[in-house]
């Protein structure tokens, strides 16, 4: 066999590896601003993955450049190498170690998930519309109250939203909230989110969905509550009926209350 690998130089090599490339990669802020109560506890989450890949990446390239090193082919040697007929704890080990991290970071997302996605007293509801390649919203503690391209909440203020599709799948993402939901059609699906920064963002599709897809976008307005209701007491429309049938007919999945739960 090969004899002893330097095992606890190797283990050091890969630590400092490791170190190396977190410190850059956590040193880079991925996401953008945080302007929701979801968003840094994703991003603590994002910088637990990147310090437990970093870790795997470069374990793999010290073993890699190590065995290309220490085993390379002396010039003109053309025999065959050595055959090898498995190593038990070498098996056991690679089956387990990254084994127990999928499972830890199964288990921590699931309970970020978990954390973000619950319900707090009774969450305002907004009704989200999407189709090639617009986004409209419904107010539906506030009389079906109806816009265009211009989605307005109340700050610290937790909002459910429900997307409806009327043609393809889109998805909604506003990524200063971190949280990213798609529309499917024919089910009504629900993000919650609590924004907690006044301000401007976008709404962005995230998912391709025709040739409009990279323009579909509308502008997210994060204001405090009196401001809010003075906006929302301004509109003049009401959701059209052809979006009230998408409503109704959008029931397959998780809806727990009736449709029109909830006010601002
Ligand atoms: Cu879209």
């Amino acid at each position: 066999m090969y004899g002893r690998l330097p095992i606890v130089k190797m283990l050091a090599a890969t630590v400092a590896l490791a170190a190396a490339i977190s410190a850059v990669m956590l040193s880079i802020n991925w996401n953008g601003q945080e302007a929701s109560t979801a968003a840094p506890k994703i991003d603590e989450l994002l910088n637990v993955m990147i310090v437990l890949s970093s870790f795997v990446f470069a374990l793999v390239m010290v073993m890699l450049f190590y065995a290309l090193w220490k085993f390379k082919a002396k010039p003109g040697d053309e025999s065959d190498g050595e055959p090898i007929h498995g190593n038990t704890r070498l098996e056991v080990a690679w089956t387990l170690i990254p084994t127990v991290i999928v499972l830890f970071a199964a288990g921590y997302s699931w309970s970020v998930l978990n954390d973000i996605e619950k319900t707090e007293g009774q969450p305002m509801t907004v009704d989200v519309f999407s189709q090639q390649f617009a986004w409209s919203f419904g107010y539906p503690g506030k009389g079906n109250k109806f816009v265009e391209g211009e989605l307005h909440v109340p700050v610290n203020r937790q909002v459910k939203f429900k997307m409806h599709s009327q043609d393809v799948i889109h998805s909604f993402w506003v990524p200063e909230w971190r949280v990213k939901k798609d529309n499917v059609p024919g089910i009504t699906t629900t993000a919650t989110v609590t924004p907690d920064k006044v301000g401007t963002y976008q709404l962005i599709c995230t998912e391709l969905c025709g040739f409009g897809h990279a323009s579909m976008r509308a502008t997210v307005v994060v204001e405090p509550p009196a401001q809010f209701r003075k906006w929302v007491a301004g509109l003049k429309e009401t959701v059209p009926p052809a979006y009230m049938e998408s409503i109704r007919q959008d029931t397959e999945t998780n809806p727990v209350e009736p449709v029109g739960a909830g006010g601002a």
